[in-house]
C-alpha cells in the first residue's frame, strides 16, 4: 500500500481538496502542517521543506519516499485517479478538469481580493466582478447540474469535482462573511449537493475534526 505524505500550511487553502479526497477514499496520509509562524521567521525547518518543493511552494505530496508531486491540482488529479474519482471515461474526466478549472478562477479572484490586493478601490473592483458576473456563472452552471437531487456534478459517483465545489463553499463563506448568504442562497440546488457531500462517509468525519483554521 503506497505511503502518502502531504505537507501545507496549518490552513485549509490549497490543500483542502486534497485531504477531502484522501477522507472520502478513507485511505491513510500523513497530513503536515507548517505553522505560520516560521514561514514568517524563515524557520529552518520551513526553508529546508520549501528547497525540496518542487517550485519551492505548497502543497507537495511525497509518496513512498520516491515521488514527490507540486501543484494543487496536479496533486489533487493524481490522487483523483488512484482513488477513482476522476470521472469513468475521458469524457466524464473532462468535466470534472472543466468544473475544477472554473473553481479555480473563482478562488484565484478570492486569494487575489484577501489576500493580495491592498488598495480598496482595487477590491471593490474584483468584488463587484465576482458578485455580479464570475462567480454567478460558475454558480449558475453548477445549479443547473443540480436540478436532480441525489445527482452529482459530473458523472454517477463522487468525483473530485463535486469536492471543489463543496470546497468553494467554504472559500466563499470565509472571504465574504457578511455577504456570502446574499450570494450563496438562491442556489437550492448547490445548497443540496453540498449537504450531500458533506454527509458522505468518510468526509462527514473529517468535516467534523479537521483543524479549525482561519483559511
Ligand atoms: N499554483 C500553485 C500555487 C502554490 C502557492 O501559491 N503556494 C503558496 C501557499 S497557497 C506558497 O507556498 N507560499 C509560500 C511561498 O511561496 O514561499 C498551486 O496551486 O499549488
Amino acid at each position: 500500500m503506497s505511503k502518502y505524505r502531504l505537507t501545507y500550511f496549518d490552513a485549509r487553502g490549497r490543500a483542502e481538496v486534497s485531504r477531502l479526497l484522501f477522507a472520502a477514499a478513507g485511505k491513510a496520509y500523513e497530513d503536515i502542517r507548517i505553522p505560520v509562524s516560521e514561514v514568517r521567521n524563515k524557520h529552518q525547518d520551513w526553508l529546508s521543506i520549501k528547497e525540496r518543493a518542487p517550485f519551492g511552494q505548497l502543497p507537495m505530496l511525497e509518496v513512498d519516499d520516491d515521488f514527490i508531486l507540486a501543484q494543487s491540482h496536479a496533486i489533487e488529479r493524481f490522487l483523483a485517479r488512484e482513488f477513482d474519482m476522476y470521472g469513468k471515461d475521458e469524457f466524464e474526466r473532462a468535466e470534472v478538469d472543466m468544473f475544477v478549472q472554473a473553481v479555480d478562477d473563482l478562488l484565484t479572484s478570492l486569494i487575489e481580493y484577501h489576500f493580495l490586493v491592498t488598495d480598496l478601490a482595487e477590491k471593490e473592483t474584483i468584488k463587484q466582478k465576482f458578485f455580479r458576473y464570475s462567480c454567478l456563472n460558475v454558480l449558475d452552471a453548477c445549479e443547473v447540474r443540480m436540478s436532480d437531487p441525489t445527482s452529482f456534478l459530473v458523472g454517477e459517483s463522487l468525483t473530485l469535482a463535486d469536492l471543489s465545489l463543496l470546497d468553494l463553499r467554504s472559500w466563499i463563506q470565509n472571504v465574504f462573511p457578511d455577504d456570502h448568504v446574499m450570494l450563496l442562497g438562491p442556489y437550492a440546488n448547490i445548497y443540496r449537493h453540498n449537504q450531500m457531500v458533506a454527509s458522505l462517509p468518510g468526509i462527514a468525519e473529517w468535516l467534523e475534526k479537521r483543524p479549525k483554521t482561519a483559511f
